[in-house]
């Protein structure tokens, strides 16, 4: 069985995270770790950690007797923005630190989320290949492309198995996103449900890649668990999910929650949007590790309106 780390479980995606590799894998097998205060059920071993104390981090992973770590300590586009130096300082010194543990043989394999982000202005934005040009105009892109470098380094010149996706926007209710430029895919929903109207601070036919956390978080788990033969790209890979525009989703929303209304705001998110992608080709990802996106736009919104809802009545 292996033992895994998740840094980062309080955001968005490691809610979803943890809770998956406990059900493969089982508590007794998952250790959580943030810069804040545990918001995980009491059951699921908890360390107190900032990505950058190198003593700490190691010491943790050696107490629990970690064998993989996945790393999703991160500063995103939209706040990276209004900290640029020290999104680069979290971002980059958080990943060299578990490369440097991995490289030591402290743990056996990274999981490190690379990001769309990695495109920029001059790349073909329509299904961008794998590879392609990339020159990326956020500090979040910057940190995210010197990553993917940083991992296929270490993996040429030491041996690292370090394993990478390169996440869309993700669209989930269990946590709220992080400062993000995606999030208005998320937040339409929750002002959808307690105020039926939404101000959306990206232009209505706006078209940015997406996908169903659900699906983001079997794409990890699945890439992790492939032999190591089969992972062929150690900097990171495509993976495509969906592709709306905020009036898109906003039609959707509208079908499951009457009266609906949308109007638009528009800020400094946008021409963060305006340099990424529209949508993503995946083929080496299908090619080398089976994957494949499930959730469509009006599945994933139903089920987003319907875990909300949930989740609003276990709170009464
Ligand atoms: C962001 O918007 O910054 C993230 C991302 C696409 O990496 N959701």
């Amino acid at each position: 069985m292996v033992k895994s780390l998740v840094i980062g479980a309080n955001g968005q995606i490691g809610t979803d995270l943890v809770e998956g590799l406990v059900d493969i894998y089982g508590i007794e097998n998952v250790v959580a770790s943030d810069i804040r205060e545990s918001k995980l059920p009491v059951d699921i071993a908890f360390e107190q950690i900032d990505v950058l104390d190198t003593d700490a981090l190691k010491k943790a992973i050696v107490a629990h007797d970690i064998d993989e770590v996945y790393l999703l300590a991160a500063l995103l586009s939209a706040t990276g923005e209004k900290k640029p130096l020290f999104a680069w300082e979290l971002n980059m010194q958080g990943l060299l630190n578990i490369l440097e543990l991995a490289k030591e043989g402290v743990i056996k394999k990274i999981f490190w989320p690379s990001s769309i982000a990695v495109f920029g202005p001059t790349t073909p934005r329509e299904h961008t290949p794998q590879v392609t040009i990339m020159e990326p105009s956020t500090v979040y892109g910057i940190s995210k492309l010197a990553g993917e470098r940083w991992c296929e380094y270490y993996h040429n010149k030491y041996g690292v198995d370090v394993r990478s996706i390169r996440y869309p926007g993700l669209i989930s209710y269990k946590a709220e996103p992080g400062g993000g430029t995606t999030d208005y895919a998320v937040d339409i929903f929750h002002k959808a449900i307690k105020e039926g109207k939404y101000t959306c601070y990206l232009k209505e036919d706006t078209y940015l890649p997406m996908m169903y956390m659900d699906d983001a978080i079997h794409a990890t788990i699945s890439l992790m668990q492939s032999p190591s033969s089969s992972i062929k790209v150690r900097s990171s890979y495509n993976v495509s999910g969906i592709s709306f525009s905020p009036a898109e989703i906003a039609a959707e929303v509208a079908k499951l929650v009457p009266d609906f209304i949308i109007d638009y705001e528009i800020d400094f998110r946008q021409s963060i949007a305006d340099s990424w992608p529209k949508s993503i080709d995946d083929d080496i990802a299908k090619d080398q590790w089976g994957w494949s996106n499930k959730t469509d736009l009006a599945t994933m919104s139903k089920k987003m309106i319907e875990g909300l809802r949930e989740l609003k009545q276990e709170h009464h």
